[in-house]
């Protein structure tokens, strides 16, 4: 593992255009004025300070989202016309990638290189993979049994609420606002209080794309006032929300107890990659540290639970460790290192103090376990073995670059154990053989299944939790339906033979 270095000979640093809230088109202050700052976890500097959004910019937004929605252009127009402006939207991030992929480096200390090769493409596809969708929205005609002519529309759900995490701040945003743009809602975004500043840049690239004024507004804030604002607001039609678990309830609760909105939740998770002794280990060790540290273990989906057979145990241990080592941890900006800072103090401090509790609870810590430096808030990759199932590093979402590995006999057994989680939201299985590849995918409850690769995913494929991960599915043609109402239409067919 290497330490961190300094960033100014990998890029240039951008001036940070745009920190106020985005309300009808226009960059406005708070209503009271207030600011927050927005920090880098290189370093914990300050970089820029941010409008606070509260209730009353939660209003003022639902109001202009509300009008957008009930006699402005965008939910009535062709979805053929939204797709066209949904292109260019597409079009303009793409044009701008640096410059995003630089914010997010600097407000979420993610890798730039991965931002720029990998998220921020697959970013720009869910704006292109929506609008091809959007000119094909439509329902059915029914079969009735009585003399009735019936169809269904599909009308979009409404004013929709948008509540973003910070480990994902870009992919978030538009996995999220893209089917609901196709559909025509309208929206209110709140990006997390940690990663505030390309959610503000893309809401800049919208109107220049052509997206009416009052679709897509942006309120930047905590989620204790400008985030609850959302989930309890009278006039929101549906909230889909990204983050904790324990959030996911609040927001579950205050949908509940306001006007019933329907919500789409993807929470946490504790996933276990399951390595057969069949597996090629080179391949398997890999895929096990590329889960487990991939975004500095920042990952709802991270492989956290590692249950290797007792075949290749020994052998595999010591592969993994011997990599983990290599993994270089430091500065997101370097093209040669594989993992950056925690996004802040407070997720660096969640994580060492797991650390710290697992050394005490008596697991065996086979490598990392430290922070980097001494300054920012770097972590290395960190193995402990020697477990227990009810120790807090095997049952909790740590959300840092740390696994614990377990041994395992049998099939059967390794499902058990895999299953034995409050979470379901993804796994991953390595063997050659197809027969345990089919039987332990269809045994594990969770939302995604990887057989001999990890993290995989595409716009296409729908993404959600079973269990206490989550409701509902981001992404694939099932997104796009959250945001969408079912309408059937009935008229009498008088005296027809048919
Ligand atoms: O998440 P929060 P935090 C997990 C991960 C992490 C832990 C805590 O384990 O360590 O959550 O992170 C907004 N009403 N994940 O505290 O609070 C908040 O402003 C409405 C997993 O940062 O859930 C932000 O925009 N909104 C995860 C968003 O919720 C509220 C990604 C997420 O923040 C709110 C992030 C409230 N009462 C964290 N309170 C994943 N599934 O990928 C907060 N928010």
């Amino acid at each position: 593992m290497r330490s961190h270095g300094t960033s100014e000979s990998f890029v240039k640093m951008p001036t940070i255009k745009f920190t106020k809230l985005f309300i009808n088109g226009e960059f406005v202050d708070s209503v009271s004025g207030k600011t927050f700052e927005t920090r880098d976890p290189r370093n914990g500097e300050v970089i820029a300070n941010i409008a606070e959004g509260d209730k009353e910019d939660v209003d003022l937004a639902v109001r202009v989202a509300r009008a957008a929605f009930d006699h402005g252009p965008w939910p009535r127009m062709s979805g053929f016309e939204r797709a066209r402006i949904m292109m260019k939207f597409a079009d303009l991030v793409e044009q701008n990638i640096e410059e995003v992929a630089t914010l997010d480096t600097l407000d979420a200390g993610k890798l730039f290189s991965s931002l720029k090769d990998y998220e921020l493409p697959d970013a720009i596809k869910s704006l292109r993979y929506y609008a091809g969708a959007a000119d094909k929205i439509h329902g059915d005609v029914l079969k009735m049994s009585r003399p009735l002519q019936a169809y269904t529309l599909l009308e979009p759900i409404g004013v929709v609420g948008h509540i973003i995490p910070w480990n994902f701040p870009s992919s978030s945003f538009f996995v999220k606002t893209s089917p609901a743009l196709a559909a025509g809602c309208t929206m209110v975004v709140k990006p997390a209080e940690q990663t505030p500043l390309s959610a503000l840049y893309y809401a800049h690239l919208a109107k220049l794309a052509g997206i009416p004024d009052g679709v897509l507004n942006v309120i930047t804030g905590f989620g204790p006032t400008a985030g609850a604002a959302i989930s309890s607001h009278m006039d929101i039609d549906m909230v889909s929300f990204t983050g904790s678990t324990e959030v996911g309830r609040e927001i579950m609760k205050a949908a509940a107890t306001s006007n019933l909105k329907p919500v789409v939740l993807e929470l946490g998770g504790k996933s276990p990659l399951l390595i057969f002794d069949d597996a090629d280990i080179d391949m398997a060790s890999d895929l096990a540290l590329f889960g487990f540290s991939f975004n500095k273990g920042e990952v709802c989906t991270a492989g956290s639970r590692l249950y290797v057979q007792e075949g290749i145990y020994d052998e595999f241990v010591k592969k993994l460790v011997e990599k983990a080592k290599g993994w270089i941890v430091g500065d997101p900006f370097d093209p040669n290192v594989c993992h950056g800072p925690q996004v802040d103090k407070v997720q660096f401090e969640k994580v060492l103090s797991y650390i710290e509790h697992g050394n005490r609870e008596g697991a065996t810590l086979l490598t990392g376990g430290k922070p980097i430096g001494d300054k920012g808030y770097y972590i290395e990759p960190t193995i402990f073995t020697d477990v227990k199932e009810d120790m807090l590093i095997v049952k909790n979402e740590i959300f840092g670059p740390v696994v614990v590995l377990m041994k395992f006999k049998t099939m059967e057994e390794a499902i058990r154990r895999a299953n034995d989680t409050t979470y379901g939201l993804a796994a991953g299985i390595v063997t050659k053989d197809l027969n345990v590849a089919n039987t332990v995918s269809r045994s594990i409850r969770a939302g995604t299944i990887w057989i001999n690769c990890y993290l995989e995913e595409d716009r296409d494929c729908p993404f959600g939790g079973y269990k206490m991960s989550g409701i509902g599915r981001d992404l694939g043609l099932e997104a796009l339906h959250k945001y969408l109402q079912v309408k059937s239409v009935i008229t009498p067919i008088y005296n027809s033979p048919w």
